[in-house]
């Protein structure tokens, strides 16, 4: 949420036309999605971690879990010239509905036929081909089904990157406002929200149950060859959260830890931050798969952390995978 104490008293000297300028902090759209405005400025992208440190904190992983972590870095600095909006949570499944039934929209899981990925408690990953932890594809799996119940406040899953900018590209031409992902440098800017450390609150993996919805004890339940890789506190959540269930960060921004993984614009170039522009990063101009950043309800504390970065096809649909908008700011 932002800060108005400190715009009081200096707006207090501003004339009542000045106010009428200031941008609002919140907006609503047609599909009942609230943005946050998020300021431009500077910070410092990725991170540049000593795989010993990383070790001493995440004592679990296998020591080459560590060194592919090298895409994080360099540290660099990054400018965002322009405030935006970033939606305040993920997508929800009643917003993709509401989106859906608006626009006709066939998710490609479903257009293609081959469907999506799903929790089956019958289903073993070490009997089947691929050893993944879901099953699928199967056409029984969509947006509308990942094996698991989901009530209409709960992050959309199992929507592609290609579905994610079908999503932007309705909503800008039934509002006349420009609706996109953001790139992967405005995701870690508005993750971070200011702060330096692995997490929107510290350092600590294991106050990650505080700020998100991870790996947790009652995930791992369904995953014990996973169970060293679980938080030690519970979260609340074996499957997604409702969004907005856990603290927001200091740009009043939800779940950007955890509950579902965010599309962003960027093709992956796991050497990008050796050469990326300062000014509003775009990214590389071509690439084989798209960043998604931010971790999931399924997803090991490491993997997490404000810098991480993955990816996918952007054709990939999974029951971890979801979206957050961004709206652009209109210019004063
Ligand atoms: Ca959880
Ligand atoms: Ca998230």
């Amino acid at each position: 949420m932002r800060t108005r104490s400190c715009l009081l008293i200096a707006c207090s000297l501003l004339s009542a036309s000045a106010w009428a300028k200031e941008p609002p902090a919140l907006l609503e759209n047609s599909l009942g999605m609230t943005f946050v405005h998020v300021p431009a400025g500077t910070f410092q992208m990725g991170s540049d971690e000593a795989a010993e440190t990383l070790a001493r904190d995440y004592p679990q992983y296998p020591k080459d879990r560590y060194a592919q972590l090298f895409d994080e870095a360099p540290v660099h600095t990054v400018r965002i010239t322009r405030p935006f909006y970033l939606e305040r949570t993920e997508v929800t499944v009643g917003q993709f509905r509401r989106f859906i039934e608006a626009s006709g929209y066939v998710p490609e899981s479903e257009a293609d036929g081959t469907g999506g990925y799903g929790y089956n408690a019958a289903y073993d990953p070490d009997k089947s081909e691929r050893g993944d932890a879901f099953e699928g594809r199967d056409r029984r799996y969509s947006w509308r089904n990942p094996g698991f119940v989901q009530s209409d406040d709960h992050p959309v899953v199992n929507i592609s990157w290609n579905d994610a900018m079908a999503l932007a590209r309705w909503l800008t031409q039934k509002e006349g406002k420009v609706y996109r992902l953001p790139t992967e440098a405005e995701w870690e800017y508005a993750c971070r929200a200011g702060t330096r450390t692995r997490y929107q609150n510290g350092d600590d993996p294991q106050g990650m149950p505080d700020v998100g919805n991870g790996f947790d004890p009652d995930a791992a339940q369904l995953w014990p060859k996973w169970q060293a890789f679980a938080s030690v506190r519970r979260d609340g959540y074996t499957f997604t959260a409702p969004v907005a269930s856990f603290q927001p960060n200091a740009f009043g921004l939800y779940d950007m830890h955890g509950n579902a993984w965010e599309w962003v614009s960027d093709w992956y170039g796991e050497d990008y931050y050796a050469h990326s522009p300062t000014d509003d990063p775009q990214g590389p101009a071509t690439g084989n798969v798209r960043v998604r950043r931010g971790g999931s309800w399924h997803t090991w504390a490491l993997y997490t952390r404000s810098s991480y970065r993955n990816w996918n096809t952007q054709e990939t649909r999974y029951p971890l995978v979801g979206l957050r908008l961004l709206r652009e700011a209109e210019s004063q």
